[in-house]
Formats: structure tokens, C-alpha cells, sequence
């Protein structure tokens, strides 16, 4: 045995690891997780360790760096990544940790720097993380190439940016081809963020998608949102109407002389793509239902788009509309709080306060958000009672639910070797 292995401590997560893949071997697939899933400390380590340092991450859209030096962090847990555009437009990602005595380096959310300067001893890195300067006391011989930072996975899309702390991630080039072609119409870079919020729900992060994964609880919950949504996003969904058919096939005969994409697209359980129209006579996720921007997106002609709907497991959902998009990140911080960010995406020649209102551009998704986060927090602390046991899910009505869980079920068992990688 040699010396690191001598030294190196237990895991101290080996035997969470084989309870865990007990559990989920054991489960019933109709039924919600056991207790520990969704608010014990150790599977929240289990969670961060092999789904979020595993998987590919949506860390945030191209426009939030627009130009070289523009960069923006996204704490993943305990790491802390820095995204970067450097030369030629060129985007980078790095550890957000100094190689001199492991100081955070960038410590705004977002910015725009010529270099990267440790704010401890000034240690300077290039933007593409190459170490240019560590002042003049570390010795004759000290070799800036071997400090440059630690570079983490990065892939653009669409606009979207995605991460991965894997030393070897997941495959996910079918799912940027089809987001490049879903989202051509937009001209994702010619888009600004008009709006954002962040806000942290009292839950663990996996109700916070199981309650997006279902409109179960829409009627009872969402006023502002029910203006305009379409309880259900498909053609095939056993709750689809005749009527809900013959919008459909109305709106998508639009949709072709647009030439913008609609179909249903899947790629694996992680990622799900499909446009569908919102209510009659509504063309937006606003209170009335009418654009929230004067000035379309992209290339689009008419407001009248439904929503595009973009999911990417473990944490983001996404609505495209004709005049402005919202898009939204989950990042766990803890067994029983999530941090939720949403941004609210305009047309860049968009003018504030005279073809949108910020205020009210955002109106009903903060609503809806602020619904849903009561709705996580009151579930998790009826899961954390003694009396929780795992409950069935509704196969009309939750079957987006069994699909996420499933998801997160095999990952777990695949990312611990316990079966083989499906890619899901
Ligand atoms: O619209 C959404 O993103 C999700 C889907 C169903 C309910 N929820 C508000
Ligand atoms: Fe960064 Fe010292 S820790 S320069
Ligand atoms: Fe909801």
C-alpha cells in the first residue's frame, strides 16, 4: 500500500453509500423517496457527491458574459466555480480557488476583470487560467506553469451554459445540438436579463423539483400562473382534452409557417424539450396574459409562440415565449435549503421602462415561485415528522415526478457502480 493511501482517512460516506443503493434497489418506483432522501445530512453529502459534482449543471446563459473579462461564480456546494469569456470570446471555467494557499478568487457573482487577482497575495492569472505572476519572493526556481488554475468542464448551447465537476461527464452533445436547434429562432445572443430574483426555500432540492414536476397542485395554488399556463404540456397526456388536441394542432400549423421547432423531444429522462401553446388568447406568462415586451425575441414575427419548455435534470426548468423567456437554476445549499435563481431573459435592444417593465415582466413568476416555495416547505416539514412514509404518486397527474425520481434513482445506483450506466 503506498504512502497516500496509508494516511488517507476512511470514507466516511462508505456505508451511507451501500444503505443508500439498498434503499433505492429496494424502492417502489410509484411511490415518493424514503425519509433520509429528503432530509438526511449524510445522503445530502451522497447528493452533492455523485449527482451534483457528477452530472452536467445549467450554471447560467452566455449573455451574462457578453464580452473578454466578463465572468460569473456558481457555488456548487463546497466548490466554487468560476465561468469566464476569455480571448476570442472563448469561455473558460476554473475552480474558483488560488493554487498559492487556496483562497477564493473571485468573490462577486458576477463582473468583469482584466486579470484574475487573488485578493489574499495577489497571485495573477490570465483568462484562461495560466498563472502570470506570483510576485517576486517564491524562489529562483518556482515554475509559474505548474500553478495555473484547475479547469472545470464547460459547454454552451442555446445560450445556456452548462458545468460539470466530473473528470469525465457525462455525454451531452445530443442535448446542445437540440437546444441549438430549438433555440435559433431566439437569437440567444442578442438576449439581456431584464430581471432576476434568488431566493432560498426551506426544502430539500429534490421536492423543489418534484413540485415542479407536476401541476397537481396548479389549481390550488397558482392564480397568476393559471392565466396563461396549460395544466399539461402534451398531446399524449392522459388529461388532454379535445379541444387542448385542437389548439394544439392549430397553433403548431403556426409554429411551421414560423419555422420555429415544436415537436416533443427527449433525450434520455434529463433533458426535455417540447413547445406547447399556452391558454386561448393569452401569449405570455403575464397577469393578463399579453406580452410583457413590446420588442419580440430573435427572429420571431409574431408574440403568439406558447411557451417552449426546456428541462435539464438535476436543476433546471425553463419557458421560452415569443417576447421574453424565464429561466431557472436550483443549487442545493444544504439538506433542507435550496437556492432558486430565475431570470426574466428580453430582446437586448429591448428599453426598459418603455417596451417592458421590469416589475412586471416578473409578476407572475415571483408569485408562482413564492407559492411554490411555501408549497416544498410545508412538504418537507410534514417528511421530517415521524409519521412520513413514502406516499404514491398519481400516474395522471405525477407521472413527470416518477420520471424525475427514476432519473435521480438510476444516476445514484449508476454513479456508485452499482448498475449498469444507462444514461438516462
Ligand atoms: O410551468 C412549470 O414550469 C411547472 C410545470 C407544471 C407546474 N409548474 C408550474
Ligand atoms: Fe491567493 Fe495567496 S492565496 S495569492
Ligand atoms: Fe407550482
Amino acid at each position: 500500500m503506498d504512502l497516500i493511501a496509508q494516511t488517507a482517512f476512511d470514507d466516511p460516506l462508505a456505508n451511507v453509500k451501500e444503505t443508500t443503493a439498498n434503499l433505492l434497489h429496494e424502492r417502489d418506483r410509484r411511490f415518493s423517496l424514503p425519509q433520509a432522501f429528503y432530509n438526511d445530512p449524510r445522503l445530502f453529502a451522497l447528493d452533492m457527491q455523485e449527482i451534483f459534482t457528477k452530472e452536467w449543471l445549467f450554471a447560467g446563459m452566455t449573455c451574462e458574459i457578453p464580452a473578454k473579462g466578463n465572468f460569473l461564480t456558481v457555488d456548487v456546494g463546497d466548490n466554487s466555480v468560476i465561468i469566464v469569456r476569455g480571448a476570442e470570446g472563448r469561455i473558460h471555467a476554473f475552480h474558483n480557488v488560488c493554487r498559492h494557499r487556496g483562497s477564493r478568487l473571485c468573490v462577486k457573482d458576477k463582473g468583469k476583470v482584466a486579470k484574475l487577482v487573488c485578493p489574499y497575495h495577489q497571485w495573477t492569472y490570465e483568462l484562461d487560467g495560466r498563472l502570470l505572476f506570483a510576485g517576486t519572493d517564491m524562489g529562483d526556481d518556482f515554475d509559474l506553469a505548474s500553478y495555473g488554475l484547475k479547469p472545470v468542464h464547460v459547454r454552451s448551447a442555446g445560450g445556456f451554459l452548462f458545468i460539470s465537476l466530473a473528470e469525465q461527464p457525462p455525454a451531452i452533445e445530443d442535448f446542445l445540438a437540440t437546444l441549438e436547434t430549438y433555440l435559433e429562432p431566439y437569437r440567444m445572443d442578442e438576449v439581456k436579463v431584464a430581471a432576476e430574483s434568488s431566493i432560498v426555500e426551506q426544502a430539500n432540492w429534490k421536492l423543489v423539483i418534484e413540485n415542479n414536476r407536476e401541476c397537481y397542485h396548479c389549481n390550488g395554488a397558482h392564480p397568476e400562473l393559471l392565466n396563461s399556463l396549460q395544466e399539461f404540456d402534451d398531446t399524449d397526456d392522459p388529461r388532454a382534452t379535445e379541444s387542448y388536441k385542437a389548439l394544439v394542432a392549430r397553433k403548431q400549423a403556426d409554429w411551421e409557417a414560423e419555422a420555429v421547432p415544436w415537436r416533443l423531444a427527449r433525450i434520455g429522462k434529463r433533458n426535455r424539450l417540447t413547445r406547447t401553446p399556452l391558454l386561448d388568447g393569452t401569449v405570455s406568462m403575464t397577469l393578463d396574459g399579453q406580452p410583457g415586451c413590446r420588442k419580440l425575441m430573435g427572429r420571431l414575427t409574431s408574440p403568439d409562440m406558447g411557451s417552449l419548455r426546456i428541462l435539464h435534470l438535476p436543476n433546471s426548468w425553463n419557458h421560452f415565449m415569443g417576447d421574453h423567456a424565464v429561466v431557472f437554476r436550483v443549487l442545493p445549499l444544504g439538506p433542507q435549503r435550496t437556492l432558486v435563481t430565475t431570470k426574466w431573459l428580453v430582446h437586448k435592444d429591448a428599453v426598459e421602462g418603455v417596451d417592458y417593465q421590469p416589475d412586471e415582466l416578473r409578476r407572475v413568476w415571483d408569485a408562482t415561485n413564492d407559492q411554490d416555495r411555501r408549497l416544498a416547505e410545508e412538504n418537507q416539514r410534514g417528511i421530517n415528522s415521524v409519521a412520513y412514509q413514502p406516499g404514491p404518486y398519481s400516474e395522471t397527474y405525477e407521472f413527470g415526478v416518477i420520471d424525475f425520481v427514476d432519473w435521480y434513482s438510476e444516476r445514484m445506483l449508476s454513479n456508485l457502480g452499482h448498475a449498469p450506466g444507462l444514461h438516462l
